[in-house]
C-alpha cells in the first residue's frame, strides 16, 4: 500500500503567521503542552505557550538546515566554548523571524501584557561575561550570514550565580535557570557519547603486530546532547548550539548493581551528574580545580567523538577530518581538544603520528582573550596524569617533537627550550594550556589590535618567534540585532526612518546618519529618543532599588565584571571627588549626573567584593545628603546580566571604559554603548583604541597613561604615594574614605582597598586619577551644550559599523576558517508521509 500523500507546506495551519493562526496556536499550546485553561494559567504558562508557538515556527528552518549540512560536503565551523551567554531567546527569535509585531498584537489581542511575557524568560546564564557573550554574538552572525556552524559547550545546570545586594554587599544565590523547564532545547539522548576518565595506559601488540597503546579508564561518563536552534536574522539558516549534559553511564559504572551495591551505584550516578552541575566563576587568579578540567575534557571529548561519528555516517574518510571541520578554541578552556583529537586518531582510528598531527594542526585555531599571566590556565601534572593518563603521554610526545624542532633552529639555547616547553618546570610541574593551543593550532588570534600586538610582545613572544605566520588579529564585534534592534526599538525606528533598514545586516550603512548631524530637527528627535529611554530606566531604578534619578542628568555608566584592572574604584573616586567639591562649596555649579554601576564579583575575590561595598557606601551618603542629592546619584544595579544589559546600554550618555592600558583584551560593552549613542570616556586599551579611531578623537574622551607608559612607569618604579601626596584633592578623598565617612565611622572597613592603592597599586589608579578627573570635567562641560553632545552622540552611532559581529565573522571565515555561506532551501526537504520509515 502506498502511504497517503500529505504534503505539509512551510506556512501551514500549525505554523502560519496570521494573527488568528498565532492566537490559535498560542491557546493550543497553553492547553496541550502546559495543560492549563487560560483562566488558571500563570504568567509562566503563558510564556511557555508563546515560546512553543515561536519554536514551532523555527523548526522547519532548523531541520532543513541540519539536513542540508548532512547532505552537502562543505566545511563547517565548530565553535568550541566552555561558555555561551545567550541571553533570553524569545525576543531575539521574534526579531530574527521577522514576526515581532504580529506576535505582539496577537498576544495583546488576548489581553495579555506582551512585555511581561518577555520578562518572564529566565536567561540561560551559561557564561561569566565577555568571552561567553562573544560566543553568542558570533553564533548570531554565523547564522545570519548563512555559514554552516555549530556551537559546542556545556549544559550547566547552574549558570553564573544570581547577585543580590544586602547591606551593600554582594550575596550569591544559585541560578536555577531550568526550574520551570527550557522550551528552546531539544534533548537528543539517542546521540549520547561515552567519555572515559582516569585509570592507566598499557602497551600491547595488535593483530597486525604493531606496538600500540591502550587506555584502560577507571570510569566512563555519558554525555547527552541538548540542542538549541540559532536562527539567523531573516534567513532560513537555523544553526545548532549543542550543549552536553553529564549522566551516569549505565554500561560501566552500574556493574555495581550486579554486585548488589545498590547505594554505591546511586552514589556513582550522583557523582557523574555533578560534572556539568555548575559553571565556575572566573576568579582574579586561575586555580586548577580538578572538576573544571573534567568539565573541559568532557565537552571536548563528546564533541570530537560526535564529529567523527558524523564522518562515519557520511562515509567520509576521517583522514580528511580537517576538510570538513574548522574547530575554533574559545580561549584555552577547550584546548585539551588538541590532545583528545590526537588520541582518537591514534588509538581509535589507528593512524600514525605524523598523519594525525597534520590533521590536528589543520583543524584548530585558537583565540586568546587575556594578557594577564595569572589568568593563563595550567594544570598540575599529577592531577592531569591521574585524570587523563593517555593525554599526558600524548602531550609529552607533542612537546618532545616540538622542542626537537626548536633545538634545530636555536641550537644550545636551553633557556628558550624551558620557556617554550608545554610543561612548566620552574617549580611544581604544570601543563601550560595556552602553549598546547599555540603548537596545535594553525592560527592564533587576539581580540583587538593592541591586544594582538601585545600578545606577540609579551605572553606569547617566544611562540611568535617560532611561528610568526600563525599570529593574526580579529577585533571583536557584537550583534546589532540584540544590542540595537531588540534592546533599543526607539532608536532603531528613528534610524530606519532616516536611512532604511539595510543597516541591520550591513552596519557600515549607519554612516549615512552623518548627513543628519547638522539637521537640528533630527538632533532634537535623537535627544527625545534618548530621553524617553532614560525615563524608562529611571522608572526601573525607582521600582527595583527605590532610587529616584533625574532623566535630565548625565547617565554615566560602568557595567562589567568587577575586577581591579577594570578600575571601578577609579570611577567611585571621581564620585567622591565631586561630592567633596560640593561639600566645600555648596553653591558650585555642577552638571547633574547619575552614576550607574553593575557587575558581579567572583565569590572569592575579596577586593572586588569590597569595591561593590564601597560603591554602595558612597551612594548611600551622596544620594541622601541635601548638598548632593539633587545633583549626584549613585545606583548599583544588582545582578547585571544580558537581560539587564538590554535596558542599560540604550540609556547611557557616557560609557566608562577605564581599564589600566594594556589589560583589557578588547571589551565588548564599549561597543554596545557606543552603538547606542553613548560617548566613551576611556583609556587607550583594547578595542577603545579602534573605537576612537573610527568615531574620531574629537568624539571620544581620552585620558590616562598608554600601555607603553604603564610599562615604563612600572619599570622606573611606580610609587603611588608620590601621586597622593602631591594631589590635595586625591589625598582628601582617600582620607575621607579612610576616616569612615562612608562607613558609619568604621575606619577598618575599606582599609584593605586603600592600603592596596597606597602601597603597590598594581593597576595605577592613583597615577591616572588627575587625568581622569580633568577629562570628566571636560565631559561635564560638553554635556551642558545639548546640541554639541547630540552631534557627538549621532556620530558615535554612525561610525560603529566596524564593530558588528558580522564584520568579525566575515574576517574569521575568510582568513581562518575558509568557509563559505550555504543558503538553505526550505522546499528541498518537504516532510511528507511518503518518506516515513522506522529504522
Ligand atoms: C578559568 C579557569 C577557571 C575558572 C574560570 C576561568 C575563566 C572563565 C572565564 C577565565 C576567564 C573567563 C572569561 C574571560 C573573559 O570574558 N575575557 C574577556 O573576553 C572578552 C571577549 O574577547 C574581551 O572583550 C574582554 O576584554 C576579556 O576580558
Amino acid at each position: 500500500m502506498q502511504p497517503p500523500e500529505i504534503q505539509i507546506r512551510v506556512e501551514d495551519d500549525r505554523t502560519g503567521l496570521s494573527q488568528e493562526t498565532l492566537k490559535r496556536a498560542f491557546l493550543d499550546n497553553l492547553f496541550y503542552i502546559q495543560g492549563k485553561f487560560p483562566r488558571l494559567a500563570s504568567k509562566n504558562d503563558y510564556y511557555m505557550a508563546l515560546a512553543y508557538t515561536v519554536r514551532d515556527r523555527l523548526l522547519k528552518r532548523w531541520l532543513s538546515t541540519t539536513a542540508t549540512y548532512l547532505d552537502r560536503q562543505q566545511r563547517c565551523v565548530c565553535y568550541l566554548s566552555a561558555e555561551f551567554l545567550m541571553g533570553p531567546h524569545l525576543g531575539n527569535n521574534l526579531i530574527n523571524l521577522g514576526i515581532y509585531d504580529q506576535v505582539k498584537r496577537a498576544v495583546e489581542d488576548l489581553c495579555i501584557d506582551f512585555e511581561a511575557l518577555l520578562e518572564q524568560e529566565e536567561e540561560p546564564g551559561l557564561g561569566n561575561g565577555g568571552l561567553g557573550r562573544l560566543a553568542a554574538c558570533y553564533l548570531d552572525s554565523l547564522a545570519t550570514q548563512e555559514i554552516p556552524a555549530f556551537g559546542f559547550g556545556i549544559r550547566y545546570e547552574f549558570g553564573i550565580f544570581d547577585q543580590e545586594i544586602k547591606d551593600g554587599w554582594q550575596v550569591e544565590i544559585t541560578d536555577k535557570w531550568l526550574r520551570y523547564g527550557n522550551p528552546w532545547e531539544i534533548p537528543r539522548p539517542e546521540w549520547s557519547v561515552e567519555v572515559p576518565f582516569g585509570g592507566y595506559t598499557e602497551r600491547f601488540r595488535d593483530e597486525r603486530g604493531r606496538d600500540r597503546i591502550r587506555w584502560i579508564p577507571s570510569q566512563t561518563i555519558k554525555g547527552i546532547p541538548y540542542d538549541t536552534p540559532i536562527l539567523g536574522y531573516r534567513t532560513n539558516t537555523a544553526n545548532t548550539l549543542r550543549l552536553w549534559k553529564a549522566e551516569a553511564s549505565e554500561s560501566f559504572n552500574f556493574s555495581a548493581f550486579n554486585d548488589g551495591d545498590y547505594y554505591g551505584a546511586v552514589r556513582e550516578k550522583v557523582m557523574s551528574e555533578n560534572l556539568t552541575k555548575v559553571l565556575y566563576p572566573n576568579d582574579a587568579k586561575v586555580i586548577g580545580k580538578q572538576l573544571r578540567l573534567e568539565q573541559q575534557f568532557f565537552f571536548v571529548s563528546c564533541t570530537l567523538q560526535h564529529l567523527i561519528r558524523i564522518l562515519a555516517g557520511q562515509n567520509f574518510p576521517v583522514a580528511r577530518f580537517h576538510e570538513k571541520f574548522a574547530l575554533q578554541l574559545n580561549d584555552t578552556h577547550p584546548a585539551i581538544a588538541i590532545a583528545e583529537l590526537m588520541r582518537l586518531l591514534l588509538d581509535r582510528e589507528q593512524m600514525d603520528w605524523d598523519a594525525a598531527w597534520a590533521i590536528v594542526q589543520q583543524s584548530f585555531a585558537y583565540t586568546n582573550h587575556t594578557l594577564l599571566p595569572e589568568a593563563l590556565e595550567k594544570w598540575p601534572i599529577a592531577m592531569f596524569g591521574s585524570l587523563l593518563p593517555r593525554h599526558l603521554e600524548i602531550i609529552y610526545e607533542i612537546n618532545s617533537r616540538f622542542l626537537d624542532e626548536v633545538r634545530l633552529r636555536f641550537p644550545g639555547d636551553n633557556d628558550r627550550l624551558a620557556r617554550l616547553s608545554l610543561i612548566d618546570e620552574s617549580g611544581e610541574r604544570y601543563v601550560r594550556m595556552a602553549y598546547l593551543a599555540c603548537v596545535g593550532s594553525h592560527t592564533i588570534n587576539g581580540v583587538a589590535e593592541l591586544h594582538s600586538a601585545l600578545l606577540k610582545k609579551t605572553v606569547l613572544a617566544d611562540f611568535y618567534e617560532v611561528f610568526p605566520e600563525k599570529f593574526t588579529n580579529k577585533t571583536n564585534g557584537v550583534t546589532p540585532r540584540r544590542w540595537l534592534v531588540l534592546s533599543n526599538p526607539r532608536l532603531t525606528d528613528l534610524i530606519t526612518d532616516a536611512i532604511g533598514s539595510r543597516w541591520i545586516e550591513h552596519l557600515e550603512d549607519l554612516r549615512q546618519l552623518e548627513s543628519y548631524v547638522e539637521d537640528a530637527g533630527f538632533r532634537a528627535q535623537w535627544r527625545q529618543v534618548k530621553y524617553a529611554i532614560k525615563q524608562d530606566l529611571a522608572a526601573y531604578l525607582e521600582k527595583r532599588l527605590g532610587i529616584q534619578v533625574d532623566p535630565q542628568s548625565l547617565f554615566d555608566m560602568q557595567v562589567k565584571r568587577i575586577h581591579e584592572y577594570k578600575r571601578q574604584h577609579l570611577n567611585i573616586l571621581h564620585v567622591a571627588t565631586l561630592y567633596l567639591r560640593l561639600k566645600r562649596d555648596p553653591n558650585l555649579e555642577m552638571t547633574p549626573r547619575t552614576f550607574i554601576f553593575g557587575g558581579k564579583a567572583a565569590p572569592s575575590y575579596t577586593m572586588a567584593k569590597l569595591t561593590i561595598k564601597l560603591v554602595n557606601a558612597v551612594g548611600e551618603i551622596v544620594n541622601k545628603d541635601p548638598v548632593s542629592r539633587d545633583r549626584l546619584k549613585v545606583a548599583f544595579v544588582p545582578d547585571f546580566n544580558v537581560t539587564i544589559g538590554q535596558k542599560i546600554y540604550p540609556a547611557a550618555d557616557l560609557s566608562e571604559q577605564i581599564s589600566t592600558a594594556g589589560m583589557e583584551a578588547s571589551g565588548t560593552g564599549n561597543m554596545k554603548f557606543a552603538m547606542n549613542g553613548a560617548l566613551t570616556i576611556g583609556t587607550l586599551d583594547g578595542a577603545n583604541i579602534e573605537i576612537r579611531e573610527e568615531v574620531g578623537a574629537e568624539n571620544f574622551f581620552l585620558f590616562g597613561l598608554s600601555a607603553a607608559e604603564v610599562c615604563e612607569l612600572k619599570a622606573r618604579g611606580y610609587r603611588p604615594q608620590d601621586y597622593s601626596q602631591s594631589n590635595e584633592m586625591l589625598q582628601a578623598v582617600l582620607d575621607l574614605i579612610a576616616d569612615g565617612y562612608f562607613s558609619h565611622g568604621d575606619r577598618d572597613l575599606f582599609r584593605p582597598l586603600l592600603d592596596r592603592l597606597q602601597s603597590d597599586d598594581p593597576f595605577l589608579v592613583l597615577a591616572d586619577y588627575q587625568s581622569y578627573i580633568d577629562c570628566q570635567d571636560r565631559v561635564s562641560q560638553v554635556y551642558r551644550d545639548p546640541d554639541q553632545w547630540s552631534r557627538k552622540s549621532i556620530l558615535n552611532t554612525a561610525r560603529m559599523g566596524k564593530f558588528s559581529s558580522d564584520r568579525a565573522i566575515r574576517e574569521y571565515c575568510r582568513d581562518i576558517w575558509k568557509v563559505e555561506p550555504v543558503p538553505i532551501d526550505l522546499a528541498a526537504y518537504p516532510f511528507d508521509a511518503g518518506s516515513c520509515q522506522i529504522q
